[in-house]
Parts: structure tokens; sequence; C-alpha cells
């Protein structure tokens, strides 16, 4: 079995920010415009009045402040209510092409490696721009790549299981070099005029060169092992498909978009994520205590601090459990890649740090690494 190693990480972080306070103004606009249209529904009782949203909520609720998007103005206009993409023609290469493009590019350079020694790209997200051809496949051509490459979705855990499949193909030596990319067009899917989660996701692109330690010129962190569970639920779910047009279901459907129960997700992931974990830990005989580092899902702030205690036992530092997700908010599978590239700094060799993502499914990934 060959050993593995991550030797580049990138970060795509796309032209606009979007503060909570933004955000709440036009939500709330929309919402006068909502009432008025609808007052006598209102009144006769068959249109429930919409509320206001508030920063206030958003930040004690989530730790979120602000999120970035590739589209602003489509989001912020009350009319409107969600991003504004014009279509691209097929010889143009697609928005999350281009995302996990730029990402990509930081990982090479990073890792001193020529896209053309690549021989596997992963696209790891939460949803795909086209059913077909493979996304992956696109920009393993746009990158003048080699080898092959497919698309993956596991919502929030792409990252980690698309890691640990690209691992897996090095250990075996059907490859040596492979990029996780996870492009993720979260205010695509994101119901913008729904108050219980207008606020939580942000766009952002991410990547990871992985490498067997034999080829890497630059290797960063060792990668010990990785571990991946599912559970299925309905409580994080989005039922947008193919066979819509089948169902004659064309029409503007809040299920068509992100749709969660906040409340039962958080109660039921938290017990998950620290049990994986420690499951992990135990399986490999290693101290949860000695982790250095902890680059966890960046769903929301009080579950990363709940988390981050069972795990060490105590309260850790911020600098020992990083968050991104007060700049970046949600960004799906994309949010632990962020601040495992972001916050890396400050390790000595040898020193342990674990990335976990967890989410829709459900689903729960976590990578131990060892820094070089
Ligand atoms: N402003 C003001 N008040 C509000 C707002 C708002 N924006 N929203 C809700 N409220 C009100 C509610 O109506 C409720 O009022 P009442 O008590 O009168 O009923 C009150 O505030 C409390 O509401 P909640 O119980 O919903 O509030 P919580 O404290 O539970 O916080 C959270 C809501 C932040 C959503 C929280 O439950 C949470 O973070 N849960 C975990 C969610 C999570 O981790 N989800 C993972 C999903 S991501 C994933 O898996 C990837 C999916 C694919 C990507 C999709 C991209 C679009």
């Amino acid at each position: 079995m060959k050993e593995v190693v991550i030797s580049g990480t990138g970060v795509f972080t796309p032209p606009y920010s979007i503060s909570n306070d933004e955000l709440v103004a036009s939500f709330n606009a929309y919402v006068d415009l909502f009432n008025a249209e609808h007052a006598d529904e209102i009144a006769a009782g068959t249109v429930e009045a919409k509320s206001y949203s508030s920063s206030e909520f958003i930040f004690a609720a989530s730790g979120i402040e602000s999120r970035y998007v590739m589209e602003k103005e489509g989001i912020l206009d009350p009319h409107r209510m969600c991003p504004s993409y014009p279509p691209r023609g097929d010889d143009e290469p697609s928005l999350m092409a281009e995302m996990a493009l730029d990402a990509a590019k930081v990982a090479l350079e990073m890792g001193g490696v020529e896209a053309s020694d690549v021989d596997l790209i992963l696209c790891a997200a939460s949803n795909m721009e086209r059913a077909y051809p493979a996304m992956a496949v696109e920009i393993q051509a746009l990158m003048g790549a080699g080898g092959f490459a497919f698309d993956m979705n596991v919502a929030c855990s792409s990252a980690t299981f698309g890691i640990q499949t690209a691992a897996d193909m090095i250990r075996a030596g059907s490859i040596k070099r492979a990029l996780v990319l996870c492009p993720e067009i979260t205010s695509g899917h994101l119901e913008w005029r729904d108050r219980d989660c207008h606020f939580i996701f942000g766009d952002v692109a991410t990547a990871v060169l992985l490498e067997a330690a034999d080829v890497a010129t630059k290797p960063q962190f060792k990668l010990l092992s990785s571990r991946c569970a599912t559970q299925f639920s309905n409580n994080i779910r989005n039922n947008n498909g193919f066979l819509r047009r089948a169902h004659d279901q064309m029409d503007d459907r809040r299920d068509m978009q992100f749709m969660q129960n906040g409340r039962k997700v958080f109660k039921e992931v938290l017990p998950l994520v620290s049990q994986h974990i420690a499951q992990h830990m135990q399986e490999e005989e290693q101290d949860p205590t000695s982790l250095k580092r902890l680059w966890l899902h960046q769903a929301n702030k009080s579950m990363n601090d709940y988390i981050g205690k069972k795990v060490l036992g105590r309260v850790p530092t911020p600098e020992e459990q990083p968050n991104i997700l007060q700049d970046y908010a949600n960004t799906s599978s994309a949010g632990s890649i962020i601040a495992f590239a972001q916050h890396g700094e400050g390790l000595s060799q040898g020193d342990l740090g674990l990335i976990c993502s967890f989410g829709a499914g459900y689903s729960v990934g976590s990578v131990v690494v060892e820094k070089l």
C-alpha cells in the first residue's frame, strides 16, 4: 500500500459578499411586498403572512456574519430573490468548472505539480450544474489533466468522502495524483424567500491535491486514516430532479430548493458526529485529546463548539478549532476545507489534525492528518 500525502490546497472566494444587514433589509422588503400582494388571502386566513428576518437572530442562532456569492443583485432584489446567472453556451466553460479551476490552480502551484501530472479529478459537491457530461470531465479538459474524472455528491460531506475515495485509489496504486474539487454554488439551490434558511449558505470552491508520497516533492500533511458513514434522513432534503417534468411538477414549489428541519438536524447530527470521531480515533488507537487542530464542517458555531469540546474533553482555543463560517457562512462540502486551507499555520512536524464534515444524508466523514 502506498502512503498518501496532501501537498496542496486552494480556495476560490467569489467576488461579492453580503452582510447579514444587507440580506435582512432585502428579505424584509420582500416580506412587505408579499404581504401587501396577498393582503386579502392573509385577512381571509388562506395564506400565512410572512415575518421579518433579523441580523441579531442570524448571528445568535448560527454565528454567521456574511456570505460570499457569485452574483449579488438578483439575490438582493426583493422582486427576484434568487441569483441571476445568464445561461452559457455549450462551447463556454460552465460556472462550476470555472470556480473549481481557480481553486485547483492554487493547489497545484502549492504542490509544485503540473496539471498534466494529475490522473484523477473528482468534482465532489452538493449539487451539479447539469446532469451530464460530468463536471469533473469538463474540468479535466480545461486543466489539461490526464487520467480520468468523475462527479460525486454526498452533500456537505462530499469533500471528505472524495478525499477517502482518492486516497484509496492512490494507496491501491491505480492513480498517483488526485484533485478533490468542491465548487459549491449554494446560492442556486438555497430558498432565499424562506427566513428559516435564507441566511445559511454561501458560494465558494476548494481544491485538495493528494499524491502518493513517493512522487510528492512538496508534501504538507501525511494522510493517516479516514472514515465515512451515512444514515438516511429526510431532515435535509431537496426534491428537485430529472423526473420533475415527468411528475408534472414544473411549478415554483418550495421543496424544489433546499429544505431542512434545522432543530432536528442540530440534535441528531451532533451525537452522530461526536461518536463517529470517537470511534475513528479509538480504532486507530489515537488519543483524541492529542489532536492539535480540528477543521470542522462550517454549518453552525454552536455545533462546532459542542463537537470541539466533546472531542478534546475541554473547550478548544480558537486556534485549535478555527471557524470561517462567520465570513463564508455554510459552504456545504467546502467549509472544512476552507478552514484547513486557511488555518494550517502554527503546527509542528508530527502534530495531528482532524478534518471533519457532516450534513445531508445524514453523512459524516473524518480524515486524520499528520503535519510533515
Ligand atoms: N429571523 C428571525 N427569526 C427567525 C428567523 C430569522 N431569519 N428564522 C427563524 N426564526 C424564528 C423561528 O420562526 C422560531 O420562532 P418560534 O420560536 O416562534 O417558532 C425561532 O426563530 C427559532 O427558530 P429555530 O428553532 O429554527 O432556530 P434555531 O435556534 O434552531 O436555529 C438554525 C436555526 C441556525 C438553522 C439551526 O437549527 C441549525 O444550524 N441547525 C443545524 C443545521 C445544519 O447543520 N444543517 C446542515 C445543512 S447543510 C447540508 O447538509 C448541505 C445541504 C446541501 C447544500 C444546500 C445549499 C443550498
